[in-house]
């Protein structure tokens, strides 16, 4: 089975710290990772495609295989992916064609990246020894350009193009699709286009993160099996994307709620419900979702891309989500007989359950297994139903449970009750507690661990022909023999029960111990090395945050593992005797158990980390809009002067004053409209587009006029501004407008929606014709030809300090004034750049995630005007933008910033952008940076992310 999680490396961009997401997605279980790539981060400059730093995939595929991570390739071109413009760089959102269509002025622009990328993927293929199983062309191209005759022959034929590229670039791994309709669109068989695996995408609980206890069940699923024989009988059923969080943009709710709609629970009633249809391929999207550092995101999220997922942003893994996913995904890879079993109708009330409950039968074909996934009907229900299951077995029919009282499923779960299942040859006649794992020891041993919830009653059953169950540890349990059966029955409570029958030992626990348990595979020999095998042997741990890896050198036992507190770590079983036992390279005297098994105890001390707190450091400031004093020379500006544009959006202006057209694309912009003053001038106004939740601010000469401030879900607006002193007849004046940008859109579906340009899209001046006004504008210095490869296309904006470099380490700064951003901020609007530098000193071993938080005292005032709360800040780490906040829409304060980019032994360097949109300027309330925890780590010490220094910048302006 492949069971992955996506995660997408431009999400987190210390290559140094990919082996650790690695190793958690393998330590909870998974065999995959699914990973996109963005050709807007890639290719921003047009026919050079940038692939070295953190853009190179080099040491993402070297840690996936060391981790022992298959992984699946979906390169685009276009990746949706909550990314500007879906991952299309801005150049190609100039051309007159449509995205994604046949014609060859699009086509032909997708070359370089696709040769380029497709042949980086080709070398990591399996085939080569690399970690890299499938491959996606394109992304849910179902939809595009509309569903009404999807697919045409020219969808067809373009899908067909896309994937001749790839294959021509060297890939010959089988091709996967994600159908988001589910329509059977490009699956085998289909013609032109068709895929080697259909798949399909899922997100059945949807986005509504603020209410995040309301399932709204419309897009659940009751018969994806029936529907996946119609159409692709002879692949096995795939799940391309499943949601596994969500996500939320500007002015919503902070994305932990998003964890909370896509809960345990959730995992446990809608994933269960998909192997309930045998899913075979199933990927989680997001396993660990990462940053949208440096504008990268799309203007519907912030620069938070946790998404809820089960490993956090900072990449903490303590999200009961991801446990619960250790608990299914661990089942699944050590039960073969579900990959050739059968699902078969879910009917409510069969086996015996009651009405309320349904049972979806997934029934062995070469093997006796049968999988029995039980669940509310109605997937909401809160009740807690009893409930008696009677199933066939091979030695006759059962009534479970048969000893006495009933089975129970409480609320939103789900349970997998298995019949004639086979533990590496040792036979379970039946459980109703579901299995975690099981393991072989030494010679004919084997350690099966059972679970359930607190209070829930459980039976599991054992032929007659092994020795009679003799309970060694824990509380009571009744054994009974029952016609030809042994029965195990007892009722789940925090006490673990060890039970011996002959050679296996079964641990009956109760969820949140199996909870602590760690499977960890043993490494083989090439070419299956650290991925996984049914053939591998396996160890099981117990206890610890997380366990990374194991290895057996004679009879030592090497661990490296996590811990945040003291721990007892005990080795259940492993396939040989173990007599030491290391921890993190670290050997610790052992203990033995009555059960035989072997314990170690990891101490835990604080590390008594010293963090600087920074709002308290000295400061350094220059301003950051000189636009707005006299005597500005804008010589260097672009002129806007391109009297066409092939924009879908028609010019309602002379020239065209989209951004887009002139090769600006991200960050912010300043538009500077020069006009000679005839007198009449009573108004202006300007209708700008920056994106939700987007700000501008309007200046003439040296005159603030007003701000939008921003609005969650408005794009775009139209903005009257009046001139309180007549405009003195003859004088040249400026008017000077910055404009936020919050990422284009992403693409619907045949629209060109991504195109919608930002910028000035219509104005009037009174008094005047619009072509009395000449502007020009700046965005990101040097534009599409950026000038930090390292960093990438959209890491910076339009401001002055960006522009000249200053929030790269170093700047020339020994002139700037003092001055604070909590303290002093700005008088009025406009906006400051402030700086500072301090030292970390992270003891190697530790593990420290760490966030800049920005406290908020007064978000009340949102819709007023002059309150002083309506600022904007851009956070830069050693030169890497890692924070967009907006004081007066949030929902953000945190932004976890990951070591590698923030130096844990040296100096780090912090910009600071603030932008006052209120006439009385603006402090920010508090800002400091936070450790989030510390961690006794085994991961490994990532090298920093390449960080260039300040440099002097040719003709910056
Ligand atoms: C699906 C996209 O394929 C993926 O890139 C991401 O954007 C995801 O949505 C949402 O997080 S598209 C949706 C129509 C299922």
């Amino acid at each position: 089975m492949i069971f992955s999680g996506e995660f997408h490396p431009f999400r987190l961009p210390v290559p140094g710290l990919w082996l650790d997401i690695f190793q958690k997605v393998k330590a909870a279980g998974f065999t995959g990772v699914s990973f996109y790539t963005n050709w807007g981060l890639l290719e921003g400059n047009p026919g050079q495609v940038v692939t070295d730093g953190v853009w190179s995939l080099e040491e993402f595929f070297a840690s996936a295989k060391e981790a022992g991570i298959y992984l699946i390739a979906r390169p685009g071109p276009y990746i949706n992916a909550e990314t500007s413009a879906g991952g299309i760089p801005g150049w190609v959102l100039r051309i007159k064609a449509q995205i994604r269509s046949m014609s060859e002025e699009y086509l032909n622009t997708t070359q370089k990246y696709v040769s380029t990328l497709g042949k980086i993927i080709a070398d990591a293929q399996i085939t080569k020894g690399g970690p890299v199983i499938l491959m996606q062309p394109e992304n849910e191209y179902t939809t595009w350009p509309g569903v009404t005759d999807f697919p045409s022959d020219t969808n067809k034929e373009y899908m067909a193009y896309v994937e001749r590229q790839f294959r021509d670039a060297g890939i010959v791994v089988p091709f996967m699709d994600n159908d988001n309709e589910i329509s059977g669109y490009f699956a085998p068989g289909t013609g032109p286009g068709e895929v080697d695996l259909y798949g399909i995408d899922s997100y059945p609980m949807r986005y509504d993160c603020a209410n995040p206890y309301v399932w709204p069940t419309y897009r659940f699923s009751h018969d994806w099996q029936s529907t996946h024989q119609k159409q692709s009988p002879r692949t096995p059923f795939a799940i391309a994307e499943f949601q596994g969080g969500s996500g939320e943009g500007w002015g919503g709710v902070n994305q932990d709620k998003c964890a909370i709609l896509v809960n345990e629970e959730a995992e446990r009633v809608v994933y269960k419900n998909n192997y309930a249809f045998h899913a075979a391929i199933f990927n989680i999207y997001m396993i660990y979702g990462g940053t949208n550092w440096g504008n990268l995101g799309y203007q519907g999220g912030d620069t938070s891309y946790d998404y809820g997922a089960a490993i956090t942003e900072d990449r903490q893994v303590w999200r009961e989500k991801y446990s619960e996913l250790k608990l299914q995904a661990n089942f699944l890879k050590v039960s073969p007989a579900y990959l050739t079993a059968k699902s078969t109708a879910s009917i409510n009330g069969s086996y015996g359950v009651p009405d309320s409950i349904s049972v979806t039968p997934v029934k062995g074909t070469d093997t006796n297994t049968n999988f029995y996934v039980v669940r509310h009907g109605d997937f909401t229900s809160l009740e807690s139903t009893l409930y008696k299951l009677t199933v066939p077995t091979i030695i006759g029919n059962v009534t479970i449970p048969q000893i006495h009282g009933s089975l129970r499923l409480n609320g939103r779960d789900s349970k997998i009750h298995v019949t004639d299942y086979d533990i590496g040859g040792v036979a379970l006649t039946y459980s109703s507690a579901e299995i975690f794992t099981w393991v072989k020891g030494p010679a004919s041993s084997r350690v099966l661990v059972l679970y359930g919830s607190e209070g829930e009653t459980h039976e599991a059953a054992f032929p007659l022909g092994l020795s009679k169950p003799i309970l060694i540890e824990g509380p009571d349990i009744i054994v009974e023999q029952h016609t030809s059966m042994w029965i195990l029955h007892w009722d789940v409570n925090s006490s673990r029960r060890v039970v011996h029958i002959g050679d296996l030992q079964v641990h009956l626990v109760w969820r949140n111990e199996a909870y602590n348990l760690w499977v960890l595979e043993l490494p083989a020999e090439n070419p299956i090395g650290n991925f996984t095998s049914m053939a591998k042997d396996r160890v099981l741990v117990g206890g610890g945050y997380l366990m990374r890896s194991a290895k057996i050198v004679g009879t030592k036992l090497d661990l490296i593992g996590d811990i945040n507190a003291t721990t007892t770590i005990e080795v259940i079983s492993a396939p040989t005797v173990i007599k030491s036992i290391s921890f993190n390279g670290l050997a610790y005297p052992i203990s033995k158990t009555n059960l035989g098994s072997s314990t170690i105890t990891v101490k835990y001390t604080s590390p008594g980390i010293k963090i600087p707190n920074i709002s308290e450091l000295e400061w350094k400031y220059v301003d950051s809009l000189p636009e707005i004093h006299s005597g500005f020379n804008d010589t260097l500006y672009t002129s806007l002067t391109r009297i066409e544009s092939n924009n879908p959006r028609n010019l309602s202006t002379p020239t065209s004053l989209y951004a887009m057209d002139y090769g600006y694309h991200t960050g912010s912009f300043i538009y500077r409209g020069h006009f000679i003053a005839n007198g009449h001038e009573k108004s202006a106004w300007l209708n700008i587009s920056g994106g939700n939740g987007y700000g501008h601010s309007i200046w003439l000469n040296q005159t603030f006029l007003g701000s939008w401030v921003g609005e969650a879900s408005i794009q775009n607006n139209v903005h009257n501004v009046k001139f309180s002193k007549e405009l003195e007849q003859g004088k040249p004046y400026v008017l000077t407008v910055l404009i936020d940008h919050m990422g284009y859109d992403e693409e619907a579906p045949g629209t060109d929606a991504i195109k919608f340009p930002r910028g000035i899209l219509n104005f009037d001046l009174s008094g005047h014709g619009q072509d009395d006004i000449t502007w020009k504008m700046t965005g990101n210095f040097g534009g599409e030809r950026y000038a930090d490869l390292t960093r990438g296309p959209l890491n910076e904006g339009s401001m002055y300090a960006e522009r000249q470099g200053y929030h790269l380490p170093s700047p020339p700064d020994e002139q700037w004034d003092l001055a604070n951003p909590v303290k002093d901020g700005v008088e009025k609007a406009g906006v400051g750049f402030f700086t500072t530098s301090f030292d970390l000193n992270i003891p190697t071993g530790w593990d420290v995630p760490m966030s800049f938080v920005f406290n908020t005292s007064n978000k009340s005032s949102v819709d007023e005007y002059n309150t002083n709360n309506n600022y904007r800040c851009q956070l830069f780490v050693n030169g890497y933008q890692f924070g967009k906040y907006v004081n007066n829409l949030g929902p953000q304060t945190s932004f976890p910033v990951p070591e590698g980019i923030l130096n844990y032994a040296g100096k780090n360097y912090i910009g600071l952008t603030l932008w006052a949109l209120d006439q009385n300027g603006a402090k920010i309330d508090g800002f400091n940076i936070v450790p989030n925890n510390f961690i006794l780590s085994g991961y490994q010490r990532p090298k920093p992310a390449p960080i260039p220094e300040w440099q002097q910048r040719q003709n910056a302006y």
